[in-house]
């Protein structure tokens, strides 16, 4: 892309956009000369011009797709889980974790200062409904012929084991560039599927993260009302029917894959049973703990303990199979490999904002759990070696009162291939 800045305009883009060239001349650093002769440093793509970070060609992509219903709580739960994973991945798990571009990250970066680096941290605050479109999310090319096509933007981060991981030595073999979207829910109802807002990350993803979000399913709601005092769960503030969600977005799928009825996906499927704040009546009602399924290992870093995970998981999946069995019929229909992961972005009850009519939270009241689970699962799952992970020896610990239930989920090797 070029760097001079009267060199503006471009076919796909837009008269306001950066000149894009195929480069002929380049200095001595072996950065491409744009026609002023400047030398240039960003890079896009020769099909559809949008940029590329540098780090998508430097290290293997490695795309995970976060689903859910509208409201379900993916702005909520990709802001505090990238919050959680810059302070933990580098000192627990021995990982470097950064932007690979902060300009290109910056929507979510605004969401982490917003929750956790707010100077009124006792004010109550909301993050925006996701947009179904617009320059934040989705960067439009205009292809011509009024072919205009919204892609939606990856926030990437590169990852990669430092000198003291395991295996360090391995560091550029294991090294990935993590990409996430925030995809408005609304993207993924049944009937909303559009050909000129691909969401075709669903198909190249390496592990799937589906929301589940019990306050949105009238069972759970009824359980959980003398218990709770959260909004969501003492109204009908969100209210979509999940298993059909989950359904529309397992048939594109089917269709961008060419998978057929009869076959499941063998991709890790994590159902991230979400706002556990709201419902853990239904299970111990302790907050989750994070030595629950990491510990020590005999390096100087954690280890994922799948074992206990795992445990975890059958109760989970026995709670939403008890409330809400259309909802794992739909996952285990589609997927050969679920595991059912409750998790908590904010800890804690929402209030209601009078001025706004949202739902806030004080910044000084989120007590995140397990936000970071679900991810170590998916690294692990992914790239195998990246998170070390710990046999037992642990105490079993209980969620709910009982763990009868045999799981879909399989042993998996913890060295990189
Ligand atoms: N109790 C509770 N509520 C939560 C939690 N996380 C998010 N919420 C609430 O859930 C609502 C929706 O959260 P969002 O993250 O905006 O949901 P979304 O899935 O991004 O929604 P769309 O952008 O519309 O697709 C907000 O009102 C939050 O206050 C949680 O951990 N616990
Ligand atoms: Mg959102």
């Amino acid at each position: 892309m070029a760097a001079h800045s009267d060199l503006t305009g471009d076919p796909l883009l837009g008269s306001d956009a950066q000149q894009r060239f195929l480069p002929t001349r380049f200095n001595v650093q072996g950065k491409a000369l744009d026609i002023k002769g400047v030398p240039c440093s960003k890079l896009a793509c020769p099909q559809c011009h949008l940029l590329i970070p540098r780090q998508l060609l430097e290290m293997e992509p490695f795309f995970i797709s976060i689903l859910g219903a509208p409201g379900s709580g993916k702005s909520y739960f990709l802001a505090a889980m990238t919050w959680k994973l810059r302070s933990i991945l580098s000192s627990q798990f021995g990982l470097s974790f950064g932007d690979a571009d902060p300009e290109a990250n910056q929507l979510l970066i605004n969401y982490e200062e917003e929750l956790f680096l707010n100077s009124d941290d006792d004010k109550l605050v909301a993050l925006r409904k996701t947009e179904l479109e617009g320059g934040e999310l989705y960067e439009t090319v205009n292809y011509g012929s009024g072919r205009t096509v919204q892609y939606p933007k990856p926030f990437v981060f590169p990852i990669q084991p430092e000198a003291g991981h395991q295996y360090g030595a391995h560091s550029r073999r294991l090294a990935r560039a993590l990409c996430l979207y925030d995809n408005a829910g609304e993207h993924f109802l049944p009937g909303n599927e559009n050909a000129n807002r691909p969401v075709q990350h669903l198909a190249v993803s390496r592990v799937l993260l589906f929301l589940f979000d019990p306050t949105q399913h009238p069972k759970f709601r009824n359980a959980c009302k003398d218990q709770s005092q959260d909004p969501q769960i003492l109204k009908n503030v969100w209210s979509n029917r999940q298993d059909l969600v989950f359904q529309e977005a397992a048939n594109r799928i089917r269709n961008y894959k060419g998978l057929p009825a009869h076959e499941k996906d063998d991709r890790p499927l994590v159902v991230v049973v979400t706002k556990y704040d709201a419902w853990c009546s239904l299970a111990s009602g302790k907050p989750l703990k994070e030595e629950w399924v990491t510990s020590a290992t005999q390096s100087a870093y954690q280890g994922l303990n799948l074992k206990q995970l795992r445990n975890i998981s059958r109760q989970v999946r026995e709670i939403v199979s008890k409330y809400a069995p259309e909802m794992v019929s739909a996952v285990e229909g589609f997927s050969s490999d679920v595991i059912y992961i409750p998790a908590s972005a904010q800890g804690q009850a929402p209030e209601l904002i009078e001025e706004s009519g949202y739902l806030g939270i004080r910044p000084k009241d989120i007590k995140s759990m397990w936000i970071e689970i679900p991810m170590l699962y998916a690294l692990h799952r992914s790239v195998p070696g990246l998170i070390a992970t710990v046999k037992n020896g642990e105490q079993k610990k209980k969620v709910s009162s009982s763990t009868r239930q045999k799981t879909t989920d399989r042993d998996h090797s913890s060295s990189p291939s």
